[in-house]
């Protein structure tokens, strides 16, 4: 896996650096579009719509504690008596664009979540829970900042998150862990700056971002603020064709505060429901494919997939070990 990784890492560096193609940056080819699991990573024309549909599903199994490996029963001591095995976290995320000029691209996205938890408590007794619903409504304006005459571009993503989704999930009559729950509760700003280029077969782009959480929400805590770097470089195998290749470092802090619907004694029971288990250091890598059709009946539709895995992880307290993610969409311009 790091071989591979070095290989794709040298591709990317090698294309950034050979000569741009002639005429500015475009969409209508395959590797228009960045990987599949980024956000934002492009414009759109004047008058321009665009409407899209991703699944994601992201595999956790294993407990980390820092960057080692433990097992979950021997977490088992003390006051704690209910450690996560396994989760999986699946995300419907309906996004639009429209471009209102030719310098700004609005976008919103709503995601609907579906979370399902395992864990053990002593004497091999088990636990499943599980929460669903809406997860906060994002609203960003992308804002050109440069494009160049040979394939490059720049922009600006300026969003914002709107705390619509649930912070008060809970099975029965007790508080879900933190990673249960659906949204932030606060309002928080999603500043990012994306660079792309082109080449006649190549194209590449980076993305510099993060959240930045806004004041403390209703229930008395904050979710750590996320740094976000992400680097790809894709190859166009056909017209319609493409194959991409992803580095993602992403670093987010614990939370601020805790949750006060949970008790002293809740905390203490599991890392799930501690802020100082929350948030994580994680370098992944991913390969995908876009696909776009440009004629007959399908035109302007794109389909395309990636899987993600990680390279390193270092989480804070004791957490699940993120195992992978897919993420598959469908993306209609016009
Ligand atoms: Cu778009």
């Amino acid at each position: 896996m790091k071989n591979l990784s070095l290989i794709f890492a040298s591709l990317i560096i090698n294309v950034s650096v050979s000569t741009a193609h002639e005429g500015p940056w475009t969409a209508a080819r395959p590797d228009g579009h960045a990987p599949i699991s980024v956000m934002g990573d492009h414009m759109h024309a004047m008058g321009e719509w665009m409407i899209s549909y991703r699944y994601m599903t992201m595999d956790m199994k294993g407990l980390l504690k820092g960057s080692e490996s433990v097992t979950a029963t021997s977490q088992l001591t003390g006051m704690t008596s209910m450690v996560p095995t396994e989760m999986t976290m699946d995300m419907h995320m309906f996004g639009t664009m429209h471009a209102i000029s030719d310098k700004w691209t609005l976008v919103g996205m709503l995601n609907y979540l579906e979370n399902e938890m395992n864990m053990i408590m002593p004497m091999n007794m088990t636990m499943n829970t599980k929460s669903s619903g809406i997860g906060d409504l994002k609203l960003a304006g992308l804002y050109d900042i440069a494009s160049w005459e040979d394939g490059r571009r720049a922009h600006l993503n300026l969003g914002i998150s709107l705390p619509t989704g649930s912070i008060d999930e809970k099975s029965g009559n007790n508080i879900l862990g933190y990673g249960m729950q659906l949204g932030s509760g606060t309002l928080d700003f999603h500043p990012a700056i994306t660079y792309l280029g082109q080449t006649e077969n190549y194209s590449y782009g980076v993305q510099l971002g993060g959240i930045i959480r806004i004041g403390e929400n209703d229930q008395d805590y904050t979710l750590g603020n996320k740094f976000e770097a992400a680097l790809w470089g894709a190859r166009k195998i056909t017209d319609f064709l493409s194959a991409s290749a992803k580095f993602n470092y992403s670093s987010q802090k614990e939370i601020d505060g805790a949750h006060k619907g949970l008790t002293t004694m809740q905390k203490n029971m599991s890392p799930s429901n501690q802020a100082t288990s929350q948030g994580r250091d994680l370098t992944t890598f991913g390969i995908g494919l876009n696909y776009y059709f440009q004629d007959g009946g399908l035109k302007g539709h794109r389909l395309a997939a990636e899987w993600e895995t990680p390279l390193d992880q270092k989480v804070n307290g004791v957490q699940l070990e993120l195992d992978s993610t897919w993420t598959f969409g469908w993306q209609y311009a016009w």
